[in-house]
């Protein structure tokens, strides 16, 4: 028997595992004790890597799309026929013509990123997509205006903090995103045991909140003019503390005046949280010396995540707890991403381009993923007539995805690289099969630059690939050779390592690729420590407290309150969830994460079942403008009333059979999330919040 270490790639939390195996047989997967960052945490989804590496679902050999369905080929043929398919389509409609999707697991891989850019490039396409915008794009635009760089975001100083408010998160289900914090629940409960507090401010009651010292209920969506009133109350009772930052901060005056209307009293009325409440955790906040106020999905992917995300950060700089011990961040990773990127002197005071169909703004030079479809449908110069989609799920994970579907149905030619034939992938003329984790080395360069401690790991491939798939970066790789006619430089991405860690800051002290392999369990370079001013990205190393940007989208909100929520037809709204045992779209084919009860059901507040006679376990009908599905009830009081939830991720089915989601009681949220929905600012998609409206369904006509 035999035992490996590494780091778990399934999600943020970089789970540093032990795993026991005989050959390819494993025997046990358990949380590696001895890992600086994580130190013994696991969830189950680590335990079902080895169902993704045996899963016989999983693609072993290319595929081809022919009038008898998917057929294996080889390489060679489907290198051959997907780059002679993207050439044409460039040559009859344009380089912007071939579309790009690049998915979640892109960023737990570092091979994607190395080779991507490559690619990319290679393409000369201006049509790109990818998740961030249907997630966190309003973090990187906040990061953008205010420090001058997209990838310039701070992470709660977890395990010094003693106050954590927390806002549109779910850590303890999640583990934390924009955030690598394995073991979330023992940070947490960590912080109250050393006298510290935990709020928790949602519109439901989740696992988390029900862990922490005080939940709040508010309305999906008005968390920007809670976030205000915060602010409001820090300037008109004097507790601004801007301690080391005082002399690089610029705008404080404009914030003055554009929370003076916001007070807690206006706020309370509209998010639903007395002003007496708001007021008390502001100033507790300011008492507490070292305090975070941590904001993630449920505010990044709302109406206005653009503005939530700016007065997070503003709140956290105005209470003095910003690149400060215990407050919000930023960490000092061995490889530094943003060293890879041109020298200093963001933002550009260019304007930010627009999208050719919605005009909507393309940060990071994205087309907002929640109008793929109209990109694809609307004619003209520029139309998507192809899709290359890398690691990506967006019929399940875009809003409106059966439009998405629609459309990608139409294309000219689409491929996809993927371990799965999927609810995308299977619209894909050819799919390229790709490697899973056990069968690829590991570094994680996107969340070691997000991570609560700094840390350094490498874990090299555990497994050899299995059957006839290859790495991403591989394919990658090959496609780019094949496009440009250059040579396929064909070096895996260790060198790319031992090159950025001999650049990198802990280079003088020994750290290089050798090193973190003989510390399979990882190296420990410290907690994290004030490095902003060092880090900033701005022309004049200046904070940009209130970029014109956001004052400018502050009107929008001003209209919106004026306008109230139309309820129309749609007395509901519908927020998203997640469950511990499923990651996006694509864990649904471990038995070990499927069994159990049914996860994919609606929460109904009691007041409203009765209301609406619906009882727990019936089934409804759910409508939004852009779709209906049929789903099971679970009565809760921990969700608000008036809110519905749904959690994300589902709608897929046994991979082997794709037919059988329904059947399986699993339906997608983005059937019912609407594509016209978006932060006109930041461009991500507004997820939550959803106007649906509730029918009563009889049981057999469920399926
Ligand atoms: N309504 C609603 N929608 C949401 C969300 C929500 O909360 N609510 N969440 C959003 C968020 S945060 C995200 S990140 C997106 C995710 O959106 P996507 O990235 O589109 O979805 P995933 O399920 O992560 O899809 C990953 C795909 O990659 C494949 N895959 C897995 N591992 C590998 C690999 O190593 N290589 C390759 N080539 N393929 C691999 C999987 O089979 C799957 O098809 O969804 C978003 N959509
Ligand atoms: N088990 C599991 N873990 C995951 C994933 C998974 O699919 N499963 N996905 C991973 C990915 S890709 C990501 S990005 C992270 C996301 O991790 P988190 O940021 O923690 O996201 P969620 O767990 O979706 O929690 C979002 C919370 O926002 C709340 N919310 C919704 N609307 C509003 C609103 O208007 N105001 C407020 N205040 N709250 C609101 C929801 O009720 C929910 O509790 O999780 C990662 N980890
Ligand atoms: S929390 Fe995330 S990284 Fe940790 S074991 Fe679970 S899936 Fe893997
Ligand atoms: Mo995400």
């Amino acid at each position: 028997m035999q035992t490996h270490y590494r780091t778990c790639n399934i999600c943020e939390a970089l789970c540093g595992i032990e795993i026991q195996h005989e050959g390819e047989k494993i025997i046990s997967i358990k949380g590696d004790p001895k890992d600086p960052l994580s130190r013994g945490h696991i969830c189950p989804k680590a335990v079902a890597l080895q169902d993704f590496y045996h899963d016989e679902d999983r693609l072993r050999n290319p595929l081809k799309k022919t009038e008898k369905g998917f057929v294996e080929i080889s390489w060679e043929e489907a290198f051959d026929y997907t780059v002679s398919r993207i050439k044409q389509v460039q040559e009859e409609h344009g380089m912007n013509a071939v579309a790009t999707f690049l998915g979640n697991p892109n960023a737990h891989n570092v091979g994607n990123l190395l080779f991507m850019r490559p690619f990319m490039k290679a393409l000369k396409t201006r049509s790109r997509f990818s998740a961030s915008s249907v997630d966190q794009m309003p973090h990187h635009v906040a990061a953008i205006h205010m420090l001058g760089h997209s990838i310039l975001n701070p992470v709660p100083d977890l395990d010094r903090t003693n106050y954590l408010l927390i806002m549109g998160a779910n850590p303890l289900v999640s583990n934390g995103s924009m955030m690598s914090a394995p073991d979330f629940g023992k940070r947490m409960r960590a912080i109250r045991e050393r006298g510290g507090k935990v709020v928790v401010i949602d519109p439901r009651r989740t696992e988390t909140a029900d862990k922490a010292d005080q939940h709040l209920f508010i309305k999906p969506e008005s968390d920007v003019v809670f976030l205000l009133a915060l602010i409001h109350v820090l300037i008109a009772e004097e507790k601004v503390r801007l301690n080391h930052l005082e002399k690089h901060l610029i705008g404080l005056s404009e914030i003055s005046a554009i929370v003076k209307r916001y007070s807690p009293d206006f706020a309370g009325e509209i998010c639903g949280i007395s002003a007496e409440k708001i007021r008390s955790i502001a100033i507790a906040m300011a008492e507490a010396n070292r305090a975070i106020l941590y904001s993630r999905m449920g505010l990044s992917t709302q109406t206005f995540g653009g503005l939530c995300i700016w007065l997070s950060n503003v709140f956290n700089i105005l209470n003095g707890n910003y690149d400060r011990e215990g407050g919000m961040m930023f960490p000092s990773p061995a490889i530094d991403p943003i060293s890879f990127s041109p020298k200093k002197g963001r933002p550009k005071h260019k304007s930010i381009p627009l999208s050719r169909v919605r005009q909507l703004p393309k940060y990071i030079g994205e087309i907002p993923a929640a109008s793929m479809a109209d990109e694809m449908e609307t004619e003209g110069e520029g139309q998507i007539k192809a899709l290359v989609c890398i690691a990506g799920n967006p019929v399940l994970s875009v809003p409106n995805g059966r439009k998405l579907e629609k459309a990608i149905g139409k294309l000219e030619f689409m491929v996809c690289a993927d371990i799965y034939v999927t609810e995308t992938s299977r619209h894909a003329d050819i799919i390229l099969p790709a490697s899973s984790g056990l069968e690829r080395s590991q570094y994680d360069v996107t969340f070691l630059n997000l991570a609560i401690r700094n840390i350094a790991k490498y874990s090299p491939a555990l497994f050899p690939k299995k059957g006839n798939v290859k790495h991403d970066w591989e394919i990658l790789a090959e496609l780019t050779a094949r496009l440009t006619g250059q040579e396929n430089p064909g070096h895996p991405p260790e060198l790319f390592l031992e090159m950025a860690l001999q650049m990198g800051q802990y280079a003088k002290q020994g750290l290089n690729l050798e090193k973190l392999k003989q510390h399979p369990h990882g190296v420990d370079l410290g907690p994290l420590r004030a490095c902003l001013l060092e880090r900033i990205q701005t022309d004049d190393d200046t904070i940009r407290l209130a970029p014109q940007v956001f004052l400018d989208d502050l009107q929008r909100l001003g209209a919106a309150i004026e306008r109230d929520t139309e309820r129309g037809d749609f007395p509901f709204q519908m927020i998203g969830r997640r469950v511990l045992r499923q990651h996006n779209t694509w864990t649904h084919n471990s038995h070990r994460l499927s069994k159990g009860r049914n996860e994919c059901t609606l929460l109904l507040n009691p007041e409203d079942a009765s209301r609406l006679e619906i009882s727990n376990g019936e089934h409804v009908k759910v409508s939004s403008r852009v779709g209906e599905i049929a789903v099971e009830v679970e009565v809760s009081p921990d969700i608000m009333p008036g809110v519905v939830s749904l959690p994300q991720g589902f709608g897929s089915g046994k991979k082997s059979n794709m037919q059988v989601a329904a059947a399986q009681n699993s339906v997608s949220i983005n059937d019912l999330t609407d594509d016209m929905r978006v932060d006109l600012l930041t461009g991500n998609a507004a997820l939550n919040g959803v106007r649906v409206s509730l029918s009563k369904l009889e049981e057999q006509s469920a399926n």
